[in-house]
């Protein structure tokens, strides 16, 4: 048998009237008896409405955000009367929430009448009833369970109770529960979508054969945050080009033998540095930084060139400024100069900071192609690896040239693919024939 009830707001004591903030049913859904039906809350407190007896729900008659007072009707439920609970003087008293114990006062003459069309809640958070945890009825539960101190904590954090588990007696959701879900979403930038990054779980490698653990250097701990950043929040787009710098290599030879003596070696980085400030001036995106709201590009005017420098304590990037206005050996100086440093870690952090694009090269150890990450602010980088002699079909016969391999990476919020091309092809004549520098 099932008779339907209007369930209305009742005596609220001294206050007049209460947000509806919280509706925690749904028309057609079926609830248990003392099931939280909506969340009412003013300044200093928050409460829940129970079902007075389990049955269905037939309509709401409240909106979130409403205001009600004493014997606003809120919402119409069929109540199962089959169903219905003993008499209150024989029902078990409501559970006070584990962190309400101390102060709950909790009575069976506060149980919620489930005979009667209107139900009383209590007037303090101290004597609300827990919600049950909800019944298997094949719908999604809308409610969880949680005190409307907890439900309160969470919605002010911005937290999805429902997404919550709870480990309270019986699943109940804790304070800590909302705390470590904040946390958890928190390192893992999860979007809540199904793809949001999970934290990697802790494996116990020491099962699958003999471990030691080694400090990460201070360096590397900076960087790989850093580093992580870059990745996660920059789009990246990697184009790769193969350049032939045969011409480029007879260079750099003759201008090394002209000064075997004095100052220092010509590498093949001075001369891509080069290179790299008069593409920029012809594509300066590429020497920009995005604006915080992402809504306009700071275009730098002048070319200060970090370069990716190799250390026994990790990656550092030291910047040499003014590229664009110095001379391949005073380039060659510097980057000797700033390396070594690196390397004596006598760098400061002046020496890294300014960049407006950045130089990987690995050249030196070798390797085809890689995919260099993003230095923000900055929007680009240039990944240079070994050259190495090919085959290039010229004039109807192959010609053996010496071919390096470029790997531009760029934020694809700031470039698009075609500008990407641009810039590497103009790069790559550049470096294949230094003279185009000067135009
Ligand atoms: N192809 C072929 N040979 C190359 C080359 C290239 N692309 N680049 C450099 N070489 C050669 C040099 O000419 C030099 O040869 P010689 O001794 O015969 O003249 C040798 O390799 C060593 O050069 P180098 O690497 O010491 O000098 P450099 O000016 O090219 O580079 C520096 C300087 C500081 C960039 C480099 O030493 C370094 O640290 N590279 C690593 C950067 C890095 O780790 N990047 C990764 C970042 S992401 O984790």
């Amino acid at each position: 048998m099932s008779t339907e009830q209007i369930i209305k707001i009742p005596d609220l004591g001294d206050v007049d009237t209460v947000d509806v903030v919280e509706i925690l049913v749904a028309p057609d859904q079926s609830v248990e008896e003392g099931a939280p039906l909506l969340t009412i809350e003013n300044q200093k407190t928050a409460m829940e409405l129970p079902a007075p007896a389990a049955g269905i729900i037939k309509r709401i008659l409240v909106s979130l955000g409403d205001k009600v007072s004493a014997g606003t009707e809120v919402v119409v439920m069929e109540a199962d009367t089959a169903a219905q609970p003993q008499s209150a003087e024989t029902s078990e008293p409501p559970k006070p929430a584990p962190e309400q114990q101390q102060s709950e006062k909790t009575s069976a003459s506060e149980k919620p009448a489930a005979s009667t069309a209107t139900t009383k809640p209590a007037a303090t958070t101290a004597n609300v009833k827990p919600a049950p945890v909800p019944a298997h009825t094949g719908q999604k539960p809308v409610s969880a369970f949680a005190s409307p101190s907890v439900r309160r904590f969470a919605r002010e954090l911005g937290a999805d109770i429902t997404a919550i588990s709870g480990t309270g007696n019986k699943g109940r959701i804790l304070k800590s529960d909302v705390q470590e879900w904040i946390k958890s979403r928190l390192n893992s930038g999860g979007s809540g979508s199904a793809f949001a990054i999970s934290t990697m779980p802790d494996i116990d490698f020491s099962k699958f054969g003999e471990i030691e653990h080694q400090d990460l250097s201070r360096i590397q701990k900076l960087s790989g945050k850093h580093l992580h950043r870059c990745w996660v929040t920059i789009p990246h787009v990697t184009q790769q080009d193969l350049t032939d710098i045969t011409e480029l290599e007879a260079f750099r030879k003759s201008l090394n033998a002209e000064q075997r003596d004095a100052g220092a070696k010509v590498t093949l980085l001075p001369l891509v540095m080069k290179a790299v400030a008069a593409t920029l001036q012809a594509y300066p995106a590429f020497n920009a930084s995005l604006t915080q709201n992402g809504e306009q590009l700071i275009l730098k005017h002048y070319i200060n060139i970090g370069v990716a420098v190799d250390t026994p304590e990790g990656l550092v990037v030291p910047v040499v400024r003014d590229v664009d206005k110095k001379g391949i050996r005073q380039l060659a100086q510097e980057l000797a100069e700033v390396s070594q440093r690196a390397r004596d870690r006598k760098l400061t952090p002046n020496d890294m900071e300014g960049g407006s694009f950045t130089i990987s090269s690995l050249g030196g150890i070798g390797g085809t192609a890689f995919t260099p990450i993003v230095n923000a602010p900055e929007v680009a980088i240039l990944g240079v690896s070994r050259s190495s002699m090919q085959p290039v079909y010229f004039n109807g016969e192959f010609v053996p040239r010496l071919m390096l391999p470029l790997s531009l990476s760029y934020d694809h919020r700031v470039i698009d693919g075609a500008n990407g091309a641009r810039f590497i092809v103009h790069l790559s004549r550049a470096l294949s024939d230094l003279r185009r520098v000067l135009l």
